[in-house]
């Protein structure tokens, strides 16, 4: 068959180093550039199978997100916007690891499982990060979806949050937004707009915030994106990519983990300032105060002033809504105790990974999900915005109920729903700021949080760990739980565990207690306990 004549002609040209095997994990596959040549041109033929499938458009993001510049990486985008289902990570991993003889015979297991119609057409957007190497992978990723016959259309760099947005777009003619990139400017500067339009008096200090770039896609972006915004928000852009590396001592990731500045940012007391990670789809916020303490605002302080933000407009326009925040292990004690002692929303604990929140997000009317360093957003149920909408139309409503349903509908074009997104989030905590008439001290009193660490452990195989109870709880290897029960014994208001990372070949340990030394200290022995 010519066709897949094609597709063994172009695969010789993105061969398979022999024995290589790669996994389709947390974010789809990640690993040193060098080792991606054929997943990219494979996932290229996987996009188009998936396109024919669901007679959609699919995306494919080439990105490795905060890993380190030489890594690169590539991920699926299904229909509306959201990861790829579990049977097609599958897929995607088979597919990766067949030898290069058996690369058709995997590709017609997979047409013929899924009973997929190859006289369908096939659409595939494709978008990359500003990675050296990107622009390779990309390339061969087109190789894959051209060699099926199909159509790729390369958006070039984009954020990967912004592909997720442009292929949700187009699947659903138009009532999205556009999907180009003035398309999701446009949506958002204009939601952004209409925010913060009656906020009486917003200073320049107001309308002032730093932003870290990483180095990354996000800078640019921003840039782009800066016109559309009028003024209303004045960005001053650090680490834009002119000089230093992608996440290189800057960017979401090391900002959180490390829990101190990035280089390259020029802070004075009291500045308000955020950093991206390297394909933009994570913000953490920080200050330092007079005393030049650092203070971290992390995911979970983000979902808690959304969540209060949310409540408190659902009230005044007096729609009976439920609100759940989604978090991970993660999540610092001192926020889940907030949110379910003293707000009283209900919390949900699952896995981590953007695909396990983003599901159990969507079993509410708002859910808001945060991963604690800072990927996340919030999905409103079809029937909460219908609701919503309805409310802001009617003529018969009166001017509070009003004023909350025109914000709360304003909120929602703001917000894209499809993944977490640097630039929206952003664009939504300084319009809720603003709203609220915070500062971001305010925001951080808010509550405190539990001193904590979180350390890497290099073992010899990761997958020796297995755990339960959403990652809370290690079921082997035999003892490993029980020796880390009597650690945490050992101090106050403390709680640790361990996983297998999902993106790197590490354990991931996690602790936190009332004092930092503690939290340093159980860290430490938990770590000692998992070698
Ligand atoms: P792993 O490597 O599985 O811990 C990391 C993050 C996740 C998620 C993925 C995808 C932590 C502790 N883990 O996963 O939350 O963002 O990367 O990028 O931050
Ligand atoms: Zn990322």
């Amino acid at each position: 068959m010519a066709l897949f004549e094609k597709v063994s002609h172009y695969s010789a040209l993105h061969p398979k180093p022999v024995g290589l095997v790669l996994q389709y994990g947390t974010s789809g596959f990640r690993t040193n550039a060098k080792q991606l040549d054929h997943i990219m041109y494979r996932m290229g033929l996987l996009a188009v199978l998936r396109s024919k499938k669901t007679k959609a458009t699919i995306g494919v993001m080439v990105t490795a997100s905060h890993n380190p510049e030489e890594d690169n990486g590539v991920k699926l985008i299904d229909p509306m916007g959201e990861m790829v289902t579990p049977l097609w990570e599958e897929y995607a991993t088979q597919l990766a690891n067949a030898e290069q003889e058996g690369l058709v015979t995997a590709l017609n297991d997979i047409i013929e499982r899924e009973a997929v119609n190859m006289s369908q057409d096939a659409s595939v957007f494709i978008g990359k990060d500003t990675r050296p190497s990107s622009e390779r992978l990309s390339q061969a990723v087109l190789d894959g979806v051209s060699s099926l016959g199909a159509h790729g259309h390369d958006y070039g760099l984009l954020t990967t949050p912004q592909l997720h947005f442009m292929v949700r777009c187009k699947n659903t003619d138009g009532s999205y937004g556009n999907a180009t990139m003035e398309g999701y400017y446009t949506k958002l500067s204009q939601a952004f707009i209409q925010l913060t339009k009656h906020v009486p008096n917003r200073t320049d200090d107001q309308k002032r915030l730093l932003v870290d770039g990483a180095n990354g896609i996000g800078a640019l972006k921003m840039r782009e994106m800066e016109p559309f915004l009028q003024n209303e928000l004045q960005v001053l852009l650090y680490n834009d990519g002119s000089q230093g590396k992608l996440n290189y001592l800057c960017g979401a990731d090391h900002v959180k983990v490390l829990q101190k500045l990035p280089q390259g940012v020029e802070i004075a007391a009291g500045d308000r300032c955020c950093s991206f990670d390297g394909d933009a789809d994570r913000i953490v916020y920080y200050f330092n105060d007079s005393a030049g303490k650092f203070h971290l605002l992390d995911g979970d302080k983000i979902a808690t002033l959304i969540s209060i933000y949310l409540k408190e407009l659902l009230t005044q326009a007096g729609l009976d809504l439920q609100v759940a925040v989604v978090q991970t292990a993660y999540a610092n004690g001192s926020s889940t105790r907030y949110l379910e002692e003293t707000m009283k929303v209900t919390v949900r604990c699952v896995k981590t990974g953007v695909k396990h929140l983003h599901h159990a997000a969507q079993e509410f009317d708002i859910g808001v999900y945060f991963e604690a360093n800072g990927h996340g957003t919030v999905l409103f149920s079809k029937a909460a915005e219908g609701r919503i909408k309805q409310l802001a139309l009617d003529p018969n409503t009166d001017d509070e109920k009003k004023r909350a349903a025109c914000l709360l509908e304003n909120t929602i074009n703001l917000i894209n729903q499809t993944v977490g997104d640097a630039i929206s989030d952003m664009l939504l905590i300084e319009a809720v700021l603003a709203i609220r008439d915070m500062t971001v001290q305010q925001w951080n009193a808010i509550y405190t949080d539990l001193p904590n660490r979180q350390l890497k452990v290099k073992v010899a195989d990761r997958r020796v760990i297995d755990t339960t109870d959403a990652e809370r709880r290690a079921v082997k290897p035999a003892g490993l739980q029980d020796a880390i029960d009597v650690l945490v014994k050992k101090y106050q208001m403390s709680r640790a565990f361990v996983r297998p990372s999902g993106t790197e070949d590490v354990v991931r340990v996690y602790a936190e207690a009332d004092t930092q030394e503690n939290a340093d200290a159980l860290a430490h022995e938990v770590s000692v306990t998992v070698y």
